[in-house]
C-alpha cells in the first residue's frame, strides 16, 4: 500500500499522456464511487452523508475551496418510486379540469367580444389549472373543516379559473359569468380580480398587486401559530396556508424579502406553490438561465423545504433509459429561453434541437412525434402534483416551496401557447376556439362555438357529482370568506375616564398617552387578550418597553437564553405565549402581520385588535400599497403613526419628518384618519374605533398620529357636554376653547391639530391680549372625516334638489363663528385647503409642506411658519383683508412679532 501511495505521490500528472490521464481519472472516480456504494449499502444514507461532510472538511483543511452550491440536479425531487398512488379518478378529474379551462377561456373571450377593452387573462390560469384542480379535489380544506381549514392565496390573474369552477359548483348564475368585469350591470358580473371589498363572501385575500400576497401569506401562517400558542385558537389543527405565486412575481422584493421569517419560525403550515411557467408579462422570466434552479437555491439557502416538479411522467421513461446522466446534464444545459421554444413549437422542434447529441438521439430513436409530444412539464401532470402536495403537507419543521414547471397559455395553441404575447391574449378567433375544444375534448358543437357558450353538465352528471362530493368531503367550497366573529361591546366609558381628566400639569406626549391607553386596554378582561401590539423594532422609541415584560414578545420557541437585562425589572422577555409581535426592522412585515390580525375576525372568528405602531414617515409612503390591501381586505385595527409631525419630530431631518401621511391617508376609502392633540381625544377615538369595528362590525380601520413632544394634557373641556364633545372629536372638529374676550370688534376662529394646537392656543392668547381679537380655538381631529362628510352632503344635495339642502357638519359648526378662519397643523396646507369650499368663508392655511430640516422644534416651527407668531400674523393679515385692520397695523404687528419679510422660504431655500 505504501509503495502504491509513494508511487502515486511521485506521480507527475503533467507528464502523462492525455489518454493515460483520462484513464487514471476514470479509475480514481470509479474507486471513489465503489467505496461510496459500499458504504451506502452497508451503512445507509446517513453514514454516506457523514463521510461526505468529513471529506469536505478535510478538503477545506487542505486548501480545497468547495464552492457553495444551493441547488440540486435539475430533475424532479420526488423519484418515480416514491410517488404515491393517485387517490382520485384521473379521467373524470381531467374532464372537469377541461370544462373549467373552457369556461374560464370563454368568459374572457366573451367579455372582450361584447365590450372590447374589458380585458381579462387566459394564459395564467391555463398554465396553473391542473395545480389548482389537484388542490381542490384532494387538498384544500374549506371553512367547514374547522381547525383543519386551509387559507389559500389564489394568484390574482388566474381569477377566471376560480369563477369557472364556482360556476360548475353552482355558486354563480350564468349571467355573472357573462358579465365578467361588468360589475355595474343590472345583472352584475364578477369582479376582475380577488377583491374582498367587492366580493366579501367569496374572496379573502387581494393578491393582484404582485408580491403582497406571498409576503402576507408568510405572516398569515405565523399569525395562525401565534393564535394557537396564545390559546386563541385550538392547537393541533392541520390547516395550512397555501400561496400560489407567479415565477415572475418573485422579482418583487416583497415576494422573497421575508422568506427567512418563515424558516426562522419553522412554519411547516405554509406551502408556496410557485407556478414556474418561465414567463411573465413581456416574455421570459429568466431566458438566459433557469428560474427553477435559481429559486431552488434561494429557498434552500433560506431554510425552506424545496420540491421541484419539473418533468412530467413521460420523461420518466427516458430518464430510466438514461444510465449515464446524459439527459440530466442536458436539462442543466438548457436555459429557459430555449425551453420556451419547445413549448411553443412542439415535438419537431424538441426532436431536432433538444435531442442534439448521438446519446440523446438514441434515447428517442423509436419514438414518434406523438410520443415526443407527450413529454410534458411536471406541473401539468396530476400524479406528480399530487405527490408534491402530499409531501408538502406531511413535511415538518420548515415551510415548503414547490417549484412547478408549466407552460404559460397551456392549450391555447396558435393563440398564444408559450408565446411572448400570451399573458395579454384575450381574443381567440373561431378556429382557435375550435382547436382549444378539440385539444381538451369538449362537448361544444361548431355552431355553439360562435356564441362563446359556457358549459355546465347536468346537475347529476358524473362530473358535477364528483366535484361536489370532493368539496363536501374537504369542508366546502373555496374561495369563501365567511366572517364569523361575535360582536363585542366596547370598554365602558368609565374604564377610559382617567384619560378625560388630563395630567394636572404633568407633561407627557400623546405617544405616552396612547401607550397608557393601550396598557389599560391590555388589562381589560375581554379586550386584553385580543390586542395585538405590532412594532418594527421601535418599541423603545415609543416608550413601550415596559410592555416587553408585562405581556412578553411572541416567539415560537420561547426564550432559549437568559436575557442580558434579566436583572432588570423590565427585561426583554420572549415567550411562546408572548403577545407583542416584535417584527424587527420591517414595516412591510409588520403590515403583513396587521393584515393577518386585522382580518382574523373573518379567517378565524377571532376579534384580534392589531395596533401597529411605527414611525409615521415609514407608513403610507413606504407600504402604502399594503395599507390599500388592508382596506380591500376589510381589515380592522389601528395604525398608529408615531414621531409624527414635520416640526414636532425635532432633529431628525428630511427623511424622518412626516408632514404628509395625513394627505396620503385620503385615498384609502375605509380608513379614518385622526391627528389628535390631547390624551382624551385619543381615548375617545380608540373607544369609538373599538365600538365601530368590533361591536357594529363596520369594515373600517383607523390611522392616528401621535407625537413625542411633552406638554400638559388638559382635561376634556366641560363647556360642550360630554356627548357633544365626543361627537365633535369623532366627526373631526369641536370648539375646544371659546374666546375669553367677550365684547370685541375683531374676531377670529383658529383651527389647530396635533401638537401645533399648543401654538394655536398661544397665538389665541397673544391675539386676545395684545391685539384685542376675540379668538375661539377649535380642535380639528380629522380633516379627512370633515372632508368626506362634506362631500357626502354635497352629493346628497345634488341628487335631491327638491329637498331642503343639508349642511355639512363642518359648515354647521362654523357658520355662526365670527371673524376670520385660520388653520394650522404640522401637516400640509392642502388639508384645510381641500375643505375650504365647504366652509362658510375662506380659510388661511398654515402647514408644513416640503422637505424637513434637522433642527430643534422652535426653529423648525419658525422656519415652516406654523408657530404662534406666524399664526398671529396670518390672523391679523386676514382681518386686514376683510377690512377690519389696516395694512400698516399688520406691518407693525409683523415687526413687533419679530418676523422679517425677507425670511427664508421653506419652499425654495
Ligand atoms: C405590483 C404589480 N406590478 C405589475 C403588475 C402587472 N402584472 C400583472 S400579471 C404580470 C405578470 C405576471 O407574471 P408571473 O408572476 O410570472 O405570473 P404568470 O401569469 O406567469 O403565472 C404583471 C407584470 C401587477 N399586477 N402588480
Ligand atoms: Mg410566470
Amino acid at each position: 500500500m505504501t509503495d502504491v501511495l509513494d508511487e502515486l505521490l511521485n506521480l507527475d500528472r503533467s507528464q502523462l499522456e492525455p489518454d493515460e490521464l483520462r484513464s487514471l481519472n476514470e479509475t480514481e472516480l470509479r474507486e471513489w464511487i465503489e467505496s461510496l456504494d459500499y458504504v451506502l449499502a452497508s451503512g445507509g444514507a446517513d453514514r454516506v452523508k457523514d463521510i461526505l461532510q468529513k471529506l469536505e472538511q478535510h478538503a477545506y483543511k487542505h486548501g480545497v475551496p468547495i464552492p457553495y452550491n444551493a441547488t440540486t440536479p435539475y430533475i424532479n425531487t420526488i423519484g418515480v418510486d416514491e410517488q404515491p398512488d393517485y387517490p382520485g379518478d384521473l379521467e373524470i378529474e381531467e374532464r372537469i379540469t377541461n370544462l373549467i379551462r373552457w369556461n374560464a377561456m370563454a368568459m374572457v373571450v366573451r367579455a372582450n367580444k361584447y365590450s372590447s377593452g374589458i380585458g381579462g387573462h387566459i394564459a395564467t390560469y391555463a398554465s396553473a389549472a391542473t395545480l389548482y384542480e389537484v388542490g381542490f379535489n384532494h387538498f384544500f380544506h374549506g371553512p367547514k373543516a374547522g381547525p383543519d381549514a386551509d387559507l389559500v392565496y389564489f394568484q390574482g390573474h388566474a381569477s377566471p379559473g376560480f369563477y369557472a369552477r364556482s360556476f360548475l359548483e353552482g355558486r354563480f348564475p350564468v349571467e355573472a359569468m357573462r358579465n365578467f368585469r361588468r360589475e355595474l350591470q343590472d345583472e352584475p358580473g364578477l369582479s376582475s380580480y380577488p377583491h374582498p371589498w367587492l366580493m366579501p363572501e367569496y374572496w379573502s385575500f387581494p393578491t393582484v398587486s404582485m408580491g403582497i400576497g406571498p409576503l402576507a401569506s408568510i405572516y398569515q401562517a405565523r399569525f395562525r401559530r401565534y393564535l394557537e400558542d396564545r390559546g386563541l385558537l385550538p392547537s393541533g389543527g392541520q390547516g395550512h396556508v397555501w400561496a400560489f405565486v407567479g415565477d415572475g412575481e418573485t422579482d418583487e422584493v416583497e415576494t422573497l424579502g421575508a422568506i427567512r421569517v418563515a424558516a426562522r419560525n419553522r412554519l411547516d403550515n405554509l406551502i408556496w406553490v410557485v407556478n414556474c411557467n418561465l414567463q411573465r408579462l413581456d416574455g421570459s422570466v429568466y431566458g438566459n438561465g433557469k428560474i427553477i434552479q435559481e429559486l431552488e437555491g434561494i429557498f434552500r439557502g433560506s431554510g425552506w423545504n424545496v420540491i421541484k416538479v419539473a418533468w412530467g411522467s413521460k420523461w420518466d421513461e427516458l430518464l430510466a433509459r438514461d444510465h449515464d446522466g446524459t439527459l440530466a446534464r442536458r436539462f442543466e444545459e438548457m436555459v429557459d429561453g430555449e425551453s420556451q421554444r419547445y413549448a411553443a413549437f412542439g415535438a419537431p422542434e424538441l426532436r431536432d434541437r433538444f435531442f442534439n447529441t448521438p446519446e440523446l438521439k438514441k434515447l428517442i430513436e423509436d419514438w414518434t412525434d406523438e410520443d415526443i409530444a407527450l413529454l410534458n412539464r411536471g406541473g401539468h401532470d396530476p400524479v406528480k402534483i399530487y405527490a408534491a402536495f402530499q409531501r408538502a403537507v406531511q413535511h415538518e419543521g420548515s415551510p415548503t416551496a414547490i417549484l412547478f414547471r408549466t407552460v404559460k397559455g397551456y392549450g391555447m395553441g396558435d393563440a398564444g401557447e408559450a408565446k411572448n404575447v400570451t399573458h395579454q391574449q384575450k381574443k381567440l378567433d373561431i378556429d382557435q376556439m375550435k382547436a382549444f375544444r378539440d385539444r381538451f375534448d369538449l362537448p361544444v358543437t361548431d355552431e355553439e362555438i360562435t356564441h362563446y357558450p359556457f358549459f355546465r353538465p347536468e346537475e347529476n352528471s358524473p362530473e358535477l357529482t364528483y366535484l361536489l362530493e370532493r368539496r363536501e368531503e374537504l369542508g366546502g367550497f373555496l374561495p369563501a370568506r365567511s366572517p364569523k366573529s361575535e360582536p363585542l361591546d366596547p370598554p365602558s366609558a368609565d374604564a377610559f375616564e382617567e384619560f378625560m381628566q388630563g395630567t394636572e400639569g404633568r407633561e407627557v406626549s400623546t405617544t405616552m398617552a396612547f401607550v397608557s391607553i393601550l396598557r389599560k386596554l391590555l388589562r381589560d378582561e375581554v379586550w386584553g387578550k385580543l390586542v395585538v401590539p405590532i412594532v418594527p423594532d421601535e418599541a423603545r422609541t415609543f416608550g413601550m418597553e415596559a410592555l416587553f415584560r408585562q405581556i412578553g414578545i411572541y416567539s415560537n420557541v420561547g426564550q432559549l437564553y437568559e436575557p442580558v437585562d434579566s436583572e432588570n425589572l423590565l427585561y426583554y422577555k420572549e415567550s411562546r405565549d408572548g403577545q407583542i409581535l416584535e417584527e424587527g426592522i420591517t414595516e412591510a412585515g409588520s403590515m403583513a402581520s396587521f393584515l393577518a390580525a386585522g382580518t382574523a375576525y373573518a379567517n378565524y372568528g377571532v376579534n384580534a385588535v392589531p395596533f401597529f405602531i411605527y414611525y409615521s414617515m415609514f407608513g403610507f409612503q413606504r407600504i402604502g400599497d399594503m395599507i390599500w390591501a388592508a382596506g380591500d381586505s376589510r381589515a380592522r385595527g389601528f395604525l398608529v403613526g408615531g414621531t409624527a409631525g414635520r416640526t414636532t419630530l425635532a432633529g431628525e431631518g428630511l427623511q424622518h419628518q412626516d408632514g404628509h401621511s395625513h394627505v396620503l391617508a385620503y385615498p384609502v376609502p375605509n380608513l379614518l384618519a385622526y391627528d389628535p392633540s390631547f390624551a382624551y381625544e385619543i381615548a375617545i377615538i380608540v373607544r369609538e374605533g373599538l365600538r365601530r369595528m368590533y361591536q357594529q362590525q363596520d369594515d373600517v380601520f383607523y390611522y392616528l398620529t401621535v407625537g413625542n413632544e411633552n406638554y400638559a394634557q388638559p382635561a376634556a373641556p366641560a363647556h360642550l357636554g360630554r356627548e357633544a364633545l365626543e361627537e365633535g372629536v369623532i366627526k373631526g372638529l369641536y370648539l375646544f376653547r371659546p374666546a375669553g374676550r367677550k365684547r370685541s370688534k375683531l374676531h377670529a376662529q383658529l383651527l389647530g391639530s396635533g401638537s401645533i394646537m399648543n401654538e394655536v392656543l398661544e397665538a389665541a392668547r397673544i391675539l386676545e391680549d395684545d391685539y384685542k381679537v376675540a379668538t375661539d380655538v377649535w380642535s380639528v381631529t380629522s380633516y379627512k372625516a370633515l372632508h368626506v362628510e362634506a362631500l357626502e352632503v354635497e352629493r346628497h344635495n345634488r341628487l335631491n334638489p327638491d329637498e331642503e339642502p343639508r349642511e355639512a357638519y363642518v359648515a354647521r359648526q362654523l357658520k355662526d363663528a365670527k371673524g376670520v378662519l385660520v388653520a394650522a397643523s404640522d401637516y400640509m396646507k392642502i388639508l384645510p385647503d381641500a375643505l375650504a369650499r365647504h366652509l362658510p368663508k375662506g380659510v388661511v392655511a398654515l402647514g408644513t409642506d416640503v422637505f424637513g430640516r434637522s433642527e430643534a422644534r422652535e426653529e423648525l416651527r419658525d422656519f415652516f411658519e406654523v408657530d404662534a407668531k406666524h399664526i398671529v400674523l396670518a390672523t391679523l393679515q386676514a382681518l386686514a383683508r376683510e377690512g377690519s385692520l389696516s395694512p400698516s397695523e399688520v406691518t407693525k404687528a409683523r415687526d413687533d412679532l419679530g418676523i422679517a419679510p425677507g425670511k427664508p422660504n421653506p419652499y425654495v431655500d
